[in-house]
């Protein structure tokens, strides 16, 4: 059937907090158009690298399509069955807090909102938190220390008006593109300005004036400076600070700290608190860099410190502002999703918020006391305190510091269920009782971004096999569990209206959180629902907060917060000297069980990595290409080295992505530490410390195949092209028969075998072939392997004669490896047109071979890429 009739539906796009809108329309055969909803205010048509390649991520091949108990598939009544009667019994024995829900900012608002009122107002614990815990808790506490609420103040829109955008510890280029992308066209039109504060030289510096690579961890000191000079220059707003408490204290902590644990140039801190305390328009976008952290929640009020004390908070082009990272990390604050919030911004701790929302709910149990946080719940879980956990669209497995523990935590407990839409990942692994969830297209509900604007999120496709939407499964457990009329709910809209109007009772309590506009909204209203940002009152519409200097504390002030620096939780010591930073990739989602379908997105980075100063490299006798192994107390993690000044001396860098489902030994949280920011709870993923060195193998790999591989080496990464498979591999093994060994990874006992192999030399090229057409190649070698991996990847399926060379024949130009994944586009081909066409802009780049003229999330790499032939040129 040819889609191209249907009609489009509006939805978001279930990635990262810019909440784009998306239309989306079924092409008829399982496959789904994707392009940019021109009407939607986060985007306006815009779309990045991850956003455009939706469509090639909803096939059904890894999907979990039935529920299974023990691994072995059963219906539905059976699964909730059990998982109601475990829960219950648990309770009965052991009390409800030794039960668990484990979440994700990646739920729906409907979906989040049924998940915390059965464990806050019915089992009666607050064992509830979610992986928001690890990204956007600090972020919470600091905005309730200073404002009495979690409050996001300014809009999308103070980005395109401010005359400077300060990026602390966000690689906004990579993790929120499409408002990258804004701050781009706001400087061309503009002029603005922008400066970013990250130890790491990122994708997001290439277009930056200035950039401070600060010492990991030092924020707090690098604006307690900045409140400092603030306070000399004579730039505090006398006016606004009327509006304010603990100013003259915070200004005098400031002073007294130290701005030089930074160990940033004095010229360019200055250069930094000139152009700050010179712009009116300044909007500090942080992330987290700044959450990450044990200081994460002063790090967060030194910086809206900074914003109360000049008044630049709420209006036009000013504000700070915390980007969230999931898509619905917004959705999540609201509905109260963390083990110490209730609902709508009301206070678990509060006897009166408690009190309305029981009466509300018809609660029959509720907490009130906060319950355990992620790092805790695990922990309780480890040590036995948890009986029963249920782990809802995270994988913890991978993504918790401590990730060892944490996986052997959730193998060791009793009952353990996993929602997800795959089983293969490292959580669904170890699951009891699996659900299969429908997926994002295939579910309705809404979801909040990072400027307060609800979307809805609409199906598109049906759901496949016996998946169910997660408000779903979530409202049938809380029926089987005997809450029959709390959780009779017949579709999310009627979710949603409950939640509406709980949220005008907390206004009630004047709290900033009120849709109670919407409390009445009808089915079809529902359905047609247009992006709307919240409060959606009777009075108000969206908008800023805070202009007028009404805050929500009980005396209507904000608090600036007396913060000072604080040494980070691990320090380097001999046993483990480097200090590991962690972060995100341009085209891959966490723990990547959605966009490592897409082969385009594959293609950027295709291998779990470490980045090392060339220094370092040199001491540690580390060559580009080699492995490396980093090792602590908690755990370890084989990964290519790539040498770069990118990182500063003593520092490393690694991506967040791999799992034991795309590699061996990749997994970086085994060697984050579970240390946590006293405030928030949020985890330090940024700053471990770990020993590194040289993995010595005595043979390097490198295999593509049609169909999937089975690795069982010392080191291993696969990733997804567009015929199969590739991957890296390396063993400390000595292999004698690498025929035998390439018949058994790609399970080809038959196939036609072409062979060079040197024993000498310990080199091997095998292709296999089914009739002319290959079906699989592995390339052996002594050291880490030089073969042609881009066109390699291109013969799986094709009857090319030369693959044996693993090279490109002469004929052939050799793309490298993909930049722009949207058209394909390798580093080699835009590196030859701007040596031979002479090319001088990204535009021109652009114009030429089409790179980086969709999403556009690749041309800051395309502008460093030409900046660094242009050096090189220079330097002939
Ligand atoms: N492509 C992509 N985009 C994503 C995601 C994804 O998985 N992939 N995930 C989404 C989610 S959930 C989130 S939370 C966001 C995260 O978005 P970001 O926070 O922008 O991403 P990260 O790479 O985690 O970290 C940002 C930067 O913090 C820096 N940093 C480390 N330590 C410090 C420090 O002490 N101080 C400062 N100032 N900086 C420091 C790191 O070097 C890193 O460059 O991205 C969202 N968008
Ligand atoms: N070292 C280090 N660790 C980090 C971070 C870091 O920067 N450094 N960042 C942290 C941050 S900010 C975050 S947000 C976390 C993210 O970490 P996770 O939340 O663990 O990562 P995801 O891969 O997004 O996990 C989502 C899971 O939900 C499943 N899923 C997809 N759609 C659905 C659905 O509709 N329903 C259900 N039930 N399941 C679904 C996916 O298959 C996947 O298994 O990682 C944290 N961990
Ligand atoms: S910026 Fe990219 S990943 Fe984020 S919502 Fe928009 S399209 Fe999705
Ligand atoms: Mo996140």
């Amino acid at each position: 059937m040819d889609g191209a009739g249907l009609p489009e539906t509006r939805s978001t796009c279930p990635y990262c907090g810019v909440g784009c809108g998306v239309l989306l329309r079924a092409d008829g055969n399982g496959g789904l158009d994707v392009r940019g909803d021109p009407d939607h205010p986060a985007n306006f048509g815009r779309l990045c690298s991850k956003g455009s390649a939706l469509g090639q991520t909803v096939g059904l091949e890894q999907r979990l399509l039935a529920p299974r108990i023990d691994g072995a598939e059963a219906d539905w009544d059976a699964a909730l069955d059990l998982v109601a009667n475990t829960f219950k019994a648990t309770i009965a024995e052991h009390g409800p807090d030794s039960v668990a829900f484990y979440v994700s900012g990646q739920l729906l608002t409907e979906d989040y909102y049924v998940a915390n009122k059965l464990m806050k107002g019915f089992i009666g614990s607050a064992n509830i938190d979610t992986n928001s815990r690890l990204c956007m808790a600090s972020s919470v506490a600091g905005h309730k220390r200073a404002f009495g609420t979690d409050t996001v103040p300014g809009t999308y829109d103070d980005i395109d008006e401010a005359d400077l955008v300060v990026l602390v510890g966000s690689n906004l280029a990579w993790c929120h593109p499409v408002l990258f992308q804004r701050l781009l066209a706001a400087r061309q039109s503009r002029g603005t300005k922008i400066v970013v504060i990250d130890p790491r030289r990122t994708a997001s510096c290439a277009d930056a004036d200035l950039h401070l690579p600060l010492a990991p961890g030092s924020d707090v000191a690098l604006f307690n400076g900045l409140l400092a000079q603030i306070a000399d220059r004579g730039a505090v707003d006398a006016d606004y600070a009327s509006h304010l408490n603990g100013l003259d204290d915070a200004i005098a902590t400031a002073r007294a700290d130290d701005a030089t644990i930074t160990g940033l140039d004095p010229a360019d801190l200055c250069a930094f608190y000139d152009l700050w305390i010179g712009t009116q328009r300044v909007v500090t976008i942080y992330s987290q860099g700044v959450n990450q952290s044990t200081s994460g929640t002063d790090k967060v009020n030194a910086i809206l410190n900074c914003h109360l004390a000049t008044g630049r908070i709420g209006t036009t082009g000013c504000g700070p502002f915390s980007v969230t990272g999931q898509p619905n990390a917004m959705g999540g604050r609201e509905v109260g999703g963390l083990a110490n919030m209730l609902a709508c911004h009301l206070d678990l701790e509060n006897a009166d918020h408690r009190a309305a929302v029981r009466t509300f709910w018809g609660a029959t149990a509720m907490p009130s006391r906060q319950g355990l946080k992620a790092v805790d719940m695990f922990r309780a879980v480890a040590d036995g305190r948890i009986k029963a956990l249920w782990i809802i669209h995270t994988n913890p497995a991978v993504s918790m510091p401590d990730a060892d523990a944490v996986r052997d935590a959730i193998a060791n407990c009793p009952f353990t269920v996993v929602s997800d839409i795959t089983a293969q990942t490292d959580t669904a692994r170890l699951a009891d009782v699996l659900l299969p969830a429908t997926a994002w297209a295939e579910k309705d509900g809404t979801v909040t971004n990072s400027d307060r604007t609800i979307t809805r999120q609409r199906s598109v496709l049906p759901a496949p096999g016996r998946a169910r939407p997660d408000w779903d499964i979530l409202a049938e457990v809380g029926r089987r569990m005997g809450f029959a009329r709390a959780f009779d709910y017949a579709n999310p809209a009627e979710i949603f209206r409950e939640h509406a109007t709980l949220s005008g009772i907390a206004a009630g309590f004047g709290r900033d959180f009120d849709i109670s506009a919407l409390s009445g909204i009808s089915d079809t209203d529902y359905a047609q629902f247009q992006p709307a940002r919240w409060p959606v009152t009777q009075e108000r519409q969206g908008g800023r907060f805070f202009a007028d200097g009404a805050f929500f504390h009980p005396d209507g002030k904000a608090r600036l917060i007396a913060v000072t620096a604080k040494a980070l939780a691990s320090v380097a010591t001999a046993d483990a000297p480097f200090v590991l930073n962690t972060g995100r990739l341009r085209d891959q989602w966490h723990t990547m069980t959605r966009t490592a379908l897409s082969p385009r997105l594959s293609g950027h980075l295709p291998e779990p990595f470490v980045d090392i100063h060339p220094d370092d490299a040199q001491t540690l006798q580390i060559a580009t290409a080699d492995l490396v192994r980093l090792t602590n107390v908690h755990g370890q993690a084989i990964l290519r080295a790539r040498i770069s000044k990118d990182v500063q001396k003593g520092q490393l860098f690694a991506p967040i992505h791999w799992t034991g489902e795309t590699a061996r030994c990749a997994r970086i949280d085994a060697l984050v530490a579970p240390a946590t920011d006293p405030i928030s709870g949020q985890p330090e993923s940024k700053a471990g410390t770990v020993a590194a060195a040289r993995f010595a193998a005595a043979w390097y790999g490198f295999a593509v195949s049609r169909s999937d591989m089975a690795l069982d080496c010392d080191y291993w990464a696969k990733a997804r092209m567009p015929r199969g498979f590739r991957a890296e591999l390396a063993g400390t093994n000595v292999i004698d028969d690498w025929e035998a060994e390439a018949r058994r990874i790609f399970s080809a006992p038959t196939a036609t075998a072409a062979c060079v192999i040197d024993t000498a030399r310990g080199s091997a090229r095998i292709v296999l072939r089914d009739g002319n057409q290959i079906i699989a190649a592995l390339y052996v070698a002594r050291t880490p392997i030089a073969v042609m991996r881009d066109y390699l990847t291109t013969l799986p399926g094709t009857d090319a004669v030369d693959a044996l060379t693993g090279r490109v024949p002469a004929a052939i130009p050799n793309p490298g490896p993909t930049l722009c994944s949207c058209f394909g586009v390798g580093i080699n081909t835009i590196v030859t047109a701007i040596e031979s066409e002479g090319l001088m802009s990204v535009d021109q780049i652009g114009a030429a071979l089409g790179a980086g003229t969709n999403c556009g999330s690749c041309r800051p790499e395309i502008a460093d890429l030409l900046a660094r032939v242009r050096v090189k040129e220079a330097a002939e």
